[in-house]
């Protein structure tokens, strides 16, 4: 039931530390909004608006209690400039990964409840073991159409993939 730490050699540890050296000090500054994304997507949207909207919560299970390798729902839709609570939890027997790299890169995280939850890298990835749950609060920015896949051995070709969409909001356009 227990995570393990993903990052094991001493400079992803130190990449890690730093990252959230960083992250605490932004949101100790209240600039964690502005400074996590690149400055383009920074001035897109004030930290402001952001702060301001309420969370839409969706949620994906990471396989199932069957052991099925599939991301349940498959098809993930959002409006960019809108705040997400992105739920994830893996039901199923097995560990899983939640990867979109473009997606995340096309967001912004604000924030990742990482209490049976390890991040890697700058949350392009996270790891589910079973039973685990994870919330990843975003927004998206950068409307387009992003791959999801379960980066285990033979996951994604078993059909563990799924389709993220962002599509533009009134105020990203
Ligand atoms: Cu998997």
């Amino acid at each position: 039931m227990t995570v393990l730490p993903i990052m094991r050699s001493p400079l992803k540890l130190f990449l890690r530390l730093l990252w959230q050296t960083l992250f605490s000090l932004l949101l100790s500054l209240g600039l964690g909004f502005g400074w996590l994304g690149s400055p383009v997507l920074a001035d897109a949207i004030p930290s402001a608006t952001l702060a301001a909207q309420s969370v839409t919560e969706i949620k994906v299970s990471l396989g199932n209690p069957a052991n099925e390798l599939k991301f349940i729902p498959d098809r993930l839709d959002f409006v960019a400039g809108k705040q997400y609570k992105l739920v994830l939890d893996n039901p199923s027997p097995q560990k899983h990964y939640f990867t979109a790299k473009d997606f995340a890169d096309a967001s912004y995280s604000s924030k990742v409840e990482a209490g049976k939850v390890e991040i890697k890298g700058a949350i392009h990835e996270l790891e589910l073991k079973p039973t685990a749950v994870a919330e990843w609060i975003l927004t998206p920015i950068k409307p387009g159409t992003y791959q999801l896949r379960c980066t285990i051995p033979g996951h994604a070709e078993a059909g563990m993939t799924g389709t993220i969409t962002i599509t533009a909001g009134a105020q990203s356009v």
